[in-house]
């Protein structure tokens, strides 16, 4: 693939960052704020109910300019465009790149191959809703006539983690006497554990898998089917006890699932941006057909925000220009993920998915080796746990961590002081991590001063704070889209191709050659390096 791509370590405006790095890099928040005592009004954006503010980072005007500079050196508005009018931006899988498509409102259109696909997502969408209803209902019945209670989703990555987040994190809103479970692991235990108290006749799978091919959901499909057949014995059984999701409808009959209980989905919708597709079917039966709906007019106002608003208030974009400047200036290799809301436990998890996999790569569009850093490791956990554990090291390891604190205003479970605690440690967080504790200030406490060095907090601590007014559907749904664009912009600057995963394939290979070798009664010559060969060995000899 030849393609022109901008040098980016040789445009103008990542020269005048870097010598700009140079000057600016010691400067302190604490001068920052009290040379300018607006900051924390001036540095904030609000859209599409979201409110970022920005003040604690270690950048000036001078910095935003630059990397606003970036941005239109780079050629991001032709790539944002490119995206959202459906060209085939993912060029190593030759694909169009539409999650964007997911949550358009009926009656627009956006065209890959001279094809509209709104319309073909409306009637997914549809389908889905009725489905949904029937299972709420019971009018769905299991094989034996009893309706079905438990759900449970087998899949794994983008077909899982999307899933998963958004029905812990919009389990206020579910229908509480459903059993929701995900199974994602090929380690048996996943399915053993999930599975162990239900009953087969009130359970249905919902097989998720784009391609239906993937060695961990086939396994546990397969594991599935057996489990449901061992109470219900009737091959018929399966027809209302499996639906699938996928688009590979071929593999979905051969399975013996009736593709009339297919939910469709389509290549330009990739693993990790598609919880908004059918992949959501799970989130759909858990919060009904209203709130899903809701979810995804969210994450389209983010998308229509991220599409037009110009970029030095748009917050995607901001939010991916502050993780270039501490990725390739600062050098800082991680950036911590902390939601100050227990329903959002497994956000972190999720966009590990969505930054890594799409942005952890070295080869550019033209398939020349970046000569820069690419994407950050993303981790975390829910405030306040995660203070009790890791935030030492932010606060005064050797590293610089940059954090986005993610609050809501409104608790979904207002319980006495509760959430005026957990909101003051979110705030006290970024505080401390911003203007630390000086020695001046540590000898003023009487602390003695043997013990001032280990009790100041240099502070200069980067960080931002995401804050809404409540978690709903709808501010899920920005949530996730305000991520998702933060990355394109980000892959869009480093000219990586953001919606490709080849990284996974290797290992995958190689498994498929160690698996006979594995197998009892096995007499396979192991050609394997020497410390491979030994654990294949020890295995074998222990599993006898
Ligand atoms: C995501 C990746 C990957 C994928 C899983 C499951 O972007 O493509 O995580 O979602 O490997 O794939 P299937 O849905 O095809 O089973």
């Amino acid at each position: 693939m030849t393609t022109n791509i901008p040098q980016l370590t040789q445009l103008a405006a990542w020269q005048a960052l870097e010598a700009h790095y140079s000057k600016i890099r010691e400067l302190h928040l604490r001068k920052l704020f009290a040379d300018d005592p607006q900051r924390g009004i001036r540095m904030t954006v609000e859209a599409a109910g979201i409110y970022l503010d920005y003040s604690k980072h270690r950048i000036t005007d001078e910095t935003l300019r630059l990397l606003l500079q970036l941005t239109e050196e780079s050629g991001l508005r032709a790539r944002i465009d490119a995206m959202f009018q459906g060209e085939k931006i993912n060029v190593t899988e030759k694909r169009a790149v539409l999650h964007v498509a997911l949550r358009t409102p009926k009656g627009q259109s956006i065209v890959v191959d001279g094809e509209d696909v709104v319309p073909q997502v409306h009637t997914v969408l549809d389908k889905m809703a009725d489905f949904s209803t029937r299972v709420r209902s019971g009018v769905w019945k299991g094989h034996t006539g009893k309706p079905i209670r438990n759900i449970i989703n087998i899949g794994i990555g983008g077909s899982d983690l999307g899933p998963v987040m958004a029905y812990e994190a919009l389990r206020q809103y579910s229908q509480r006497d459903l059993t929701f479970r995900f199974i994602s692991n090929i380690d048996g235990t996943d399915f053993a554990e999930a599975t162990r108290d239900l009953d087969a006749a009130e359970t249905l799978f919902i097989i998720s898998s784009k391609t239906f091919t993937t060695l961990e959901t086939m396994t546990n499909a397969h594991t599935a089917r057996d489990w449901t057949l061992k109470t219900l014995k009737e091959a018929a059984a399966v027809a209302r006890h499996f639906v699938a999701v996928s688009t590979n409808a071929g593999e979905v009959g051969r399975f013996g699932i009736d593709t009339a209980n297919m939910f469709e989905f389509w290549d330009w919708v990739g693993g990790r941006y598609s919880m908004n597709s059918a992949i959501g079917l799970s989130t759909r039966i858990a919060i009904g057909p209203d709130n899903f709906r809701a979810l995804l007019d969210g994450a389209h106002q983010m998308d229509e925000h991220f599409r037009t608003a110009p970029f030095e208030r748009n917050l995607p974009v901001l939010m991916g220009l502050l993780g270039i400047w501490y990725n390739n200036f600062f050098g800082a290799e991680t950036l911590a993920v902390l939601p100050y809301e227990q329903y959002l436990k497994r956000f972190p998890a999720y966009l590990q998915q969505l930054t890594m996999e799409s942005n952890g790569k070295r080869i550019m569009l033209d398939g020349t080796e970046v000569k820069y850093q690419t994407g950050p490791i993303y981790w975390g956990e829910p405030g306040t746990n995660g203070q009790h554990s890791f935030y030492q090291l932010i606060h005064q390891g050797t590293k610089l961590i940059p954090c986005d604190f993610i609050g809501f205003v409104q608790s979904l479970n207002s319980l006495g002081r509760h959430h005026d605690l957990l909101m003051a440690n979110m705030l006290a967080q970024a505080e401390a991590l911003a203007f630390g504790k000086t020695p001046q200030e540590a000898l003023a406490e009487s602390i003695p001063a043997w013990l001032v060095p280990h009790r100041c907090f240099e502070g200069n601590r980067p960080s931002s704070v995401i804050l809404l007014e409540r978690l709903t559907p709808a501010a899920l749904g920005k949530l996730v889209a305000l991520y998702e664009h933060s990355v394109f912009t980000q892959g869009a600057i480093w000219s990586i191709d953001s919606f490709d995963q080849w990284g996974v394939e290797l290992g995958k290979a190689l498994a498929a050659r160690i698996i006979p070798e594995l197998e009892k009664g096995s007499n396979c010559q192991l050609m394997h390096d020497s410390s491979t060969n030994t654990l294949i060995e020890r295995y074998n000899r222990s599993s006898e």
